[in-house]
């Protein structure tokens, strides 16, 4: 009998030694203290020894019930100390969270809004869900003029549509603010166009007004003159060359000198070999926008303008596709 707890202590030794999670050593318990273990059998059998072999016995499976017991807790306690040293080290380093930064539109607008504010304007937003009194009638845009067009404009129900430019904006705060007014508006314009390297239904612009007792349009030249200044730096010159737009009488479009070649060079792949960058556009506002705000054409004048957010950049950057400013490609992102 000694012979046979003997082995069973050495086997349950080996078994305890070897036993790889909690789980196991659970089975291991079960199987050497259980009540169908062996031990327990020799336990029941003790009384069936001679009376003087019975103490020995008895101390021995006793005995033999500590050790394994012993084995058991050290074991388990082995077993957790190693999996903390393995799941958790706290000296190493945090992991790092990936930090989110402002896109590269939202920069250049709040830029340009910067540069704007130097100069005394003020900035106005407005809703990109708009009616075609603010969209079109009170910009002097006829009913029948091609931006009416569903071709180019999405129309929703109940005579709504999405904003094909901020004036919008202008014409709000023009209806409900008594002149002076300078403001500018930033945000989100949409047009029906087919999407290609350079057009997309979605697209960003400021919008500028200024509107006062006798301003001109050298007042205008001189603001885009800053504008372009700050914007690409103190050599850069301004050109106007005449254009039209319903709700600008004269209308222009204005263009910066080349901030890449700095002068007509043949090679330049931003200017193209001319010098110059064509920006947007501008003009003096029209009688007939002043008429439908409110204003009295005969006591103040004003002058607007535009830009395509996207257009500076891709000016700025040399980006040669449009669709990468709202594809959300972070190794686009990431770059401005
Ligand atoms: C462009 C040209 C322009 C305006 C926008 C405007 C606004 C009011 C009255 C009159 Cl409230 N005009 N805005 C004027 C001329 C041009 O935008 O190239 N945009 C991207």
């Amino acid at each position: 009998m000694l012979d046979e707890v003997n082995r069973l202590i050495e086997a349950a030794g080996a078994d305890i030694g070897s036993a790889a999670d909690s789980r196991q050593l659970e089975e291991l318990r079960v199987r050497y203290l259980g009540r169908k273990s062996q031990l327990r059998a020799l336990m029941s059998r003790i009384g069936t020894l001679p009376p003087e072999e019975r103490p020995a016995a008895g101390a021995a499976t006793g005995k033999a019930q500590q050790v394994i017991q012993t084995a058991l807790e050290e074991r388990q306690a082995a077993l957790e100390q190693e999996s903390e040293s393995r799941g958790m080290d706290v000296t190493l380093p945090g992991r790092r969270r990936g930090c989110g930064k402002r896109h590269l539109l939202t920069s250049l607008s709040w830029e340009l809004v910067d540069i704007f504010r130097g100069m005394g304007f003020d900035v106005a937003s407005g809703p990109e869900v708009e009616d075609e009194y603010h969209n079109f009638d009170a910009l002097n845009t006829p009913p029948d003029h091609p931006a009416r067009d569903l071709q180019d404009t999405f129309y929703l129900r109940d005579g709504m549509l999405l904003r094909t430019q901020t004036s919008t904006v202008q014409i709000r705060v023009m209806a409900h603010t008594a002149p002076p007014v300078r403001v500018v508006a930033p945000g989100r314009c949409y047009r029906k166009e087919s999407v290609d390297a350079t057009h997309h239904f979605a697209f960003h612009q400021l919008e500028g007004l200024y509107v006062d007792r006798g301003v001109s349009l050298a007042d205008l030249k001189g603001t885009i003159q800053m504008m372009g200044r700050q914007l690409l730096g103190e050599q850069t010159r301004v050109r106007f060359r005449p254009h039209f737009f319903p709700f600008t009488e004269p209308s222009v479009e204005y263009d910066f000198s080349c901030s890449l070649c700095q002068g007509p060079d043949p090679s330049c792949r931003v200017c193209k070999g001319t010098g110059w960058i064509e920006v947007a556009g501008a003009g003096m506002v029209d009688p007939a926008v002043f008429e439908a705000v409110g204003y009295d054409p005969e006591v103040y004048t004003g002058f607007a303008f535009g830009m395509g957010l996207e257009r500076v950049a891709m000016i700025r950057y040399g980006i040669d596709d449009i669709r990468l400013f709202l594809d959300n490609d972070l190794r686009f992102n990431r770059q401005f």
